[in-house]
């Protein structure tokens, strides 16, 4: 009667999302046109590739395929940069304190994310180590809300999708947890995330008694 884990990455372990817009501003600003953080929403928990439709849409600028191909390549590039220098520090509040104590459950946990990058990322944090296993934005061919990346997680952690409970903050990431028959948890804004089981504002609100509490839920 076992659950297990599947964490997000960006908005749940570390604020990639402000490297994301960055880069995303840098090549609009080259496009002429203006990318602002309320734009930015609309790209978490979105592919590389559905995110530069997303923005071209924004800027109401068309491309050939030839010329996209290259802008996701500069984006990335762009991107990387920031993360090379990422470190520790930049560990959202709360998680380290949560793997402690599912560690100390021995309740295992895996990565589901939709970046590419995710295993540098954790990497950079110091976490890689912990987890174990990862999927992500090279491991699936159907991008959130579609429930393949939390499914191949489930996989990982032997699991039926049921006893396995998702810490999400994009509402497409929501949504492919409740697609794939898990527990979803929203991080962050209670509102966006209204889809979700549980809403919490971050992981400090996470207790050993609620991670307990759920490992005791049959199926929804
Ligand atoms: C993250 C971000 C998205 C980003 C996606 C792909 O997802 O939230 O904004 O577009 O990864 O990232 P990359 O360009 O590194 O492949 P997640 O699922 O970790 O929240
Ligand atoms: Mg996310």
């Amino acid at each position: 009667n076992k659950t297990g884990i599947i964490f997000d990455l960006d908005g749940v372990i570390v604020d990639t999302a402000k490297y994301h817009f960055l880069a995303w501003k840098h090549l609009a600003d080259d496009l002429g046109f203006e990318f602002t953080e309320t734009h930015n929403e609309l790209l978490k928990g979105v592919s590389r590739v559905r995110s530069l439709e997303i923005l071209l849409d924004i800027g109401n600028i068309k491309l050939s395929e030839e010329k996209k191909q290259e802008i996701l390549i500069s984006k990335n590039e762009d991107y990387l940069s920031y993360i090379t220098k990422m470190g520790p520090e930049e560990i959202l509040p709360g998680v380290t304190a949560l793997l402690d104590t599912l560690d100390g459950l021995g309740i295992q946990y895996v990565l589901g994310s939709a970046s590419k990058n995710a295993t540098l990322i954790l990497k950079k944090v110091n976490l890689f180590e912990r987890f174990i296993g990862i999927v992500d934005g090279n491991s699936v061919s159907k991008a959130k809300p579609d429930p393949e990346v939390f499914l191949l997680g489930a996989k990982m952690l032997k699991l039926k999708p049921e006893k396995c409970i998702v810490f999400e903050d994009a509402i497409a990431g929501v949504e492919a947890a409740n697609a794939a028959n898990m527990i979803s948890i929203g991080i962050g804004d209670k509102q966006t995330l209204q889809k979700a089981d549980f809403n919490f504002k971050d992981l400090t609100e996470i207790s050993s008694d609620f991670i307990k509490e759920l490992s005791t839920i049959k199926e929804k």
